[in-house]
């Protein structure tokens, strides 16, 4: 893989793998986990702890390399929980699932509930704002030292609509990610810990999504690791229908996500995060076995 100038940190990065997270190998697999009544496709369904402590472990059962567990919904229009309830739907289930052995990440804004998860056990962070939400997130991750997730975000759910403008959206996409970069590095967060993510469906309309997914190779650029979470999102839906096959809810999105799973590996993804832990496996398995054969012809 070419060595890229990092901006952020003023030297020669490769994008490998970062520091502390599983290396199979592939692309790693994410299995959602939202302890939330309100999710956009899941929401309600793994609510109480003991429900959410099972299907997390069925998510590792499936393969999954990490299991993202997340106390708040970040659908279109969703309103705040608050730390209490975002600590109370969370932490339990993060304990539960680390001591069973399960690598763990904590899907959050929140600088309390991030420490308070990796006090519990979990070994990554996955921040949906990038450190935008909670100016102490940064320390917090940096003092933790777990790697971190920090997508690109522009606005709350309930007013992120708003902000769905861009010129070259990837060219845009890079250059604020790029400015986040720089910003976590002066707040002591190691960069080898950084993973970033286009942040599909956040304040994006498919156009955007497809236009990132397609230009995974230019973000890959910045010299970090990428997620993709694709998975049952409106762009789904939105080419399902374009393409004749109607409207597609949200839970009938699968087999169309193995396939973006599949397109993003190739596209170089380091992880996809998936509610359907099984075939994205196989997605991405396939994947690299393709990439393997593409660099020996
Ligand atoms: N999407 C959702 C929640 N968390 N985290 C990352 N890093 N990337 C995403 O795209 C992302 C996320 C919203 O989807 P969900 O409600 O199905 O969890």
């Amino acid at each position: 893989m070419p060595t890229v100038q990092d901006a952020a940190v003023g030297r020669s990065r490769t994008p490998t793998e970062p520091e502390g997270l599983p290396r199979p190998g592939r692309c790693l697999v994410m299995g959602i986990l939202n302890v939330t009544p309100d999710s956009f496709s899941d929401g309600g369904v793994y609510a109480d702890t003991r429900h959410a402590i099972d299907r997390g472990l069925e998510l590792a059962a499936q393969g999954a390399d990490i299991v993202d567990v997340g106390g708040e919904s970040t659908r279109p229009g969703a309103r705040p929980v608050g730390n209490e309830e975002e600590l109370a739907r969370t932490v339990p289930v993060v304990r539960e699932l680390a001591r069973a052995g399960v690598w763990v990440s904590v899907d959050t804004m929140h600088a309390p509930v991030a420490r308070a998860a990796v006090e519990a056990g979990a070994r990554l962070v996955n921040d949906v704002s990038g450190g935008l939400a909670d100016r102490d997130m940064a320390r917090t991750v940096a003092a933790a030292g777990v790697p971190y997730v920090a997508m690109h975000w522009r606005a709350h759910s309930r007013e992120m609509d708003r902000h769905a403008h861009y010129g070259d959206v990837v060219a845009d996409v890079i250059a604020e990610l790029r400015s986040r970069l720089r910003r976590l590095a002066e707040e002591g967060v190691d960069p080898d810990r950084i993973v970033l993510d286009p942040g599909l469906g956040f304040g994006k309309r498919p156009e955007h999504d497809w236009a990132l997914l397609a230009g995974l190779e230019r973000l890959r650029t910045l010299g970090h690791p990428l997620l993709v979470g694709a998975s049952r999102k409106r762009f789904i839906g939105a080419a399902l229908a374009e393409a004749g096959a109607g409207e597609v809810p949200p839970a009938g999105r699968d087999v169309a996500t193995v396939a973006v799973s599949a397109l993003a590996a190739v596209g170089g993804a380091f992880c996809v995060r998936v509610h359907d832990v099984g075939a994205s496996l196989d997605a991405v398995r396939m994947a690299a076995a393709y990439a393997e054969s593409l660099h020996r012809t």
